[in-house]
């Protein structure tokens, strides 16, 4: 058993949990900043841990074509090759062969696509990108899957849905006939699909209960769709999922998505929001969100958020850093992302603890609606 059930909220399906990896226990919920190419942008391995920052994601599709799977083995996997030794996932590059890649081609075998980086003709298959992953090493790996856009018409969701459940079905048998690298040891979860369609979603679910993965993602969500239908979703989600296998929403989200998500029985996350959006100058704070880009802050020798308790937020002034960001010096950037990493983590963490005490929803909610004030 890898996924402990420690409290479940009696009046929502919020729970905390730990997930167990070779490489360290994953306190739940959580949420996993985004290290594509085996890296979370200008932030160091001891600098993810001072932000208590518990798992990372890193992300196959990149790691595949640079800087490729020789380099990768001989480097002893992923977490000696970054010199981060925390917990680590891999999505499977399905999604980013969608979204940066030209010319794909998906049938039943695979996915044919043209390198964003040389042009170079490749193949994904739901065995080779299992392959990759024990080469990378990551803890936890994801099968390859198709994530249809929120357009597509019901029929074409209802057949790509189909093909993941078979995608699915051939990436758990090449798992089990192939063994980690690295001597730590690899989950496997499924990806469910069916965009906002409650019976497609269904039989997404059911067949892959039925394959026993170590854990679920719902994925094919936040892309385009209202958040209310993704509610709607995850609520389904909740009663067709096992109680007792960790729970992972795909590439979301803000910081009310999160909590929502939560509240409806989500364990895991990922997105790019803290680390993406610290590089533009917005960061993220218990007061909403600030662009220190802007001239209002350049005589405002405030904290960031008074009273957090992180090094940014002690040591630094908004002027400073607007100044930094103005004058294009990296440590802007660099600052940014920290904090916004920090405040995610907080934020997980501290959904955490208001599940432990029974007091989650009350919290979520006055939470928001501090947050949501300036936002
Ligand atoms: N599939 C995979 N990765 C993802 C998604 C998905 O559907 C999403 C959903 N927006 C984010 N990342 N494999």
């Amino acid at each position: 058993m890898n996924f402990r059930l420690l409290h479940t909220d009696t009046n929502t399906a919020a729970r905390c949990a730990e997930l167990y990896t070779d490489h360290g226990t994953i306190p739940t919920p959580v949420f996993m900043p985004v290290g594509t190419r085996a890296s979370v942008k200008s932030v160091e391995p001891h600098e993810l841990k001072e932000q208590q920052a518990h798992i990372i994601l890193a992300n196959t599709y990149h790691l595949y074509l640079k800087p490729g799977n020789a380099i990768m083995e001989k480097a002893g996997g992923v977490h000696r090759f970054m010199n981060w030794q925390g917990p680590l996932l891999t999505d499977s590059g399905g999604y980013q062969v969608y979204s940066l890649s030209e010319l794909r081609k998906i049938t039943e075998e695979g996915v044919t696509f043209k390198s964003h980086l040389d042009g170079s003709m490749l193949q994904f298959t739901p065995e080779n990108v299992v392959d990759t992953q024990r080469i990378i090493g990551s803890d936890i790996l994801m099968p390859l899957d198709e994530c249809p856009s929120s357009t597509a018409e019901r029929e074409y969701i209802r057949k790509s849905g189909e093909m993941t459940i078979r995608w699915a079905e051939r990436a758990k048998q090449h798992f089990s006939l192939t063994r980690p690298l690295y001597g730590h040891g690899q989950m496997l979860f499924g990806i469910t699909q069916g965009g906002t369609h409650a019976d497609l979603r269904t039989i997404s679910a059911k067949a892959l209960v039925d394959l026993d993965f170590d854990g679920y993602a719902t994925g094919g969500m936040a892309v385009g769709e209202p958040a209310e239908e993704m509610y709607r979703i995850l609520e389904l989600s909740h009663t067709l999922l096992p109680e007792h296998k960790p729970r992972y929403l795909m590439g979301v989200g803000t910081p009310e998505n999160i909590l929502n998500a939560i509240e409806r029985g989500v364990d895991m996350f990922d997105c790019v929001i803290p680390t993406r959006e610290g590089r533009n100058g917005r960061v993220y704070t218990r007061h909403g969100k600030m662009n220190l880009r802007s001239a209002k802050y350049s005589e405002d020798f405030s904290s960031i958020d008074e009273g957090f308790d992180n090094d940014v937020c002690r040591n630094y002034s908004r002027a400073y850093i607007r100044h930094l960001l103005n004058v294009g010096e990296i440590l802007g950037l660099k600052l940014c992302t920290l904090q916004n990493i920090s405040f995610f983590m907080w934020l997980t963490r501290t959904a955490r603890t208001q599940i432990q005490n029974g007091s989650f929803r009350e919290w979520k909610e006055s939470f928001l609606e501090q947050y949501k004030r300036n936002d």
